[in-house]
């Protein structure tokens, strides 16, 4: 952001004196930190991603007003376990600048912590029961009501169509370079279409979800160490509780960070993987169902495969999508989900036998 004439006119429509500096590692909205009294989290929504940032907006407003109403009846914080939308001046839920860019503000959660690691087992099954019981709280919530704010945005066989259609369109040139990874990901293909066809024929229920569950999009308390707050609510829409589940441990049972680029060090944990999926069934109780909990593993590989594929789609269509810091970053994203699709695959039987300890 330009700090400058933009960064004035955002402080006068919020009404806030702020000194802001970028914050956190999300891939999509910028993110600024306002070290004011009190502290706010300024955003500006990627508004090619968000093409409606109304309607968007309104989605996060009602589900943060539902929240609260649910955290307060019992006897929680609101304004520490859900986010908190600050209006502008004139009662809107962003504010668009003369710059054209859509600009909102939370409130800052103070004392917590974000991770792109967990740092133990425990910590990581303290994230599941955050995401575990954020899925609880939405249960009644009418999905109708909800804005499809990205659509198909878990549809794994559309982005299997995307991943191929990049291909043959080769738009940054990039096609050869990337034949070894495409045809990694082919022998995934069937497998994590299953999860989509089920969701499409009723076959397991719809429901609202996160859908974006990676570990950083939950803040941890600094004190009791617990998950606290389900934050990115941007992507809040109807999906499956497979999605939620299969994205956490994605990023968060795999041994290094999403753009680790040496493969020896990319493994997926099965501890991790056991602490997880104790932690979010323990709040799931019985309203998953038989066929949800034989899905769990194949989630997994599913949501891996797909952010997999979702990077080297980007980096064939020449990064427009995912923030990258180097010139072939999302490569390099794309071979480290490989890699873990292939040790998810190695492990699948010991993944059975652990969720078959925790389900009912
Ligand atoms: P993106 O969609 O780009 O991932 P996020 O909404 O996840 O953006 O925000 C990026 C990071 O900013 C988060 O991972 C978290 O570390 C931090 N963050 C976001 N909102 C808050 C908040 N209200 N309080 C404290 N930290 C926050
Ligand atoms: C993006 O917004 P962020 O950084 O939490 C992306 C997710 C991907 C993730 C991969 C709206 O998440 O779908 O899984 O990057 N969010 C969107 O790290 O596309
Ligand atoms: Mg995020």
């Amino acid at each position: 952001m330009a700090y400058n004439k933009t960064l004035n006119e955002i402080m006068d429509a919020f009404d806030i004196n702020i000194n802001i500096s970028p914050y956190g590692d999300g891939h999509i909205n910028e993110t600024y930190f306002a070290d004011s009294s009190p502290k706010y989290i300024l955003q500006k929504i990627n508004t090619s991603i968000f093409t409606n940032p109304q309607k968007l907006m309104e989605n996060i407003d009602a589900v943060t007003t539902y929240l609260r109403d649910i955290i307060t009846k019992n006897g929680g914080d609101p304004d520490r376990e859900t986010l908190t939308v600050i209006k502008t001046k004139d009662g809107r839920l962003f504010y668009e600048a003369s710059d054209g860019g859509c600009y909102r503000v939370y409130k800052f959660i103070e004392n917590t912590i974000s991770l792109n690691l967990p740092e133990n087992p425990e910590q990581f099954e303290s994230s599941a029961k955050a995401f575990g019981h954020f899925q609880n709280q939405l249960a009644e919530f009418d999905a109708s009501t909800l804005y499809e704010t990205i659509p198909d945005f878990h549809n794994t066989i559309k982005r299997t169509e995307n991943l191929k259609n990049a291909m043959n369109e080769n738009i940054a040139g990039r096609k050869d370079e990337v034949t070894d990874v495409f045809e990694g990901y082919a022998v995934f293909e069937s497998d994590c279409h299953i999860i989509t066809k089920d969701l499409q024929s009723g076959a397991i229920p719809t429901r609202v979800t996160h859908n974006d569950t990676k570990l950083n999009n939950v803040l941890f308390d600094k004190d009791t160490g617990k998950g606290l707050c389900v934050i990115d609510l941007d992507t809040v829409m109807p999906g499956s509780l497979l999605f939620d589940y299969g994205d956490s441990l994605r990023f968060g049972a795999s041994t290094a960070v999403e753009d680790e680029a040496d493969l020896e060090k990319v493994w997926f944990d099965l501890d991790y993987f056991e602490s997880y999926t104790k932690g979010f069934l323990s709040e799931l109780g019985d309203k998953i169902t038989k066929r949800e909990v034989e899905l769990l593993p194949l989630s997994a590989l599913t949501l891996t495969y797909e952010c997999g594929i979702r990077f080297l789609t980007d980096y064939l269509n020449g990064d427009t999508y995912f923030r990258i810091h180097y010139p072939d970053q999302n490569l390099v994203r794309a071979k480290n989900q490989l890699k873990l699709c292939q040790d998810i695959t190695a492990k699948f039987d010991e993944m059975k036998k652990i969720v078959a300890k925790y389900a009912k």
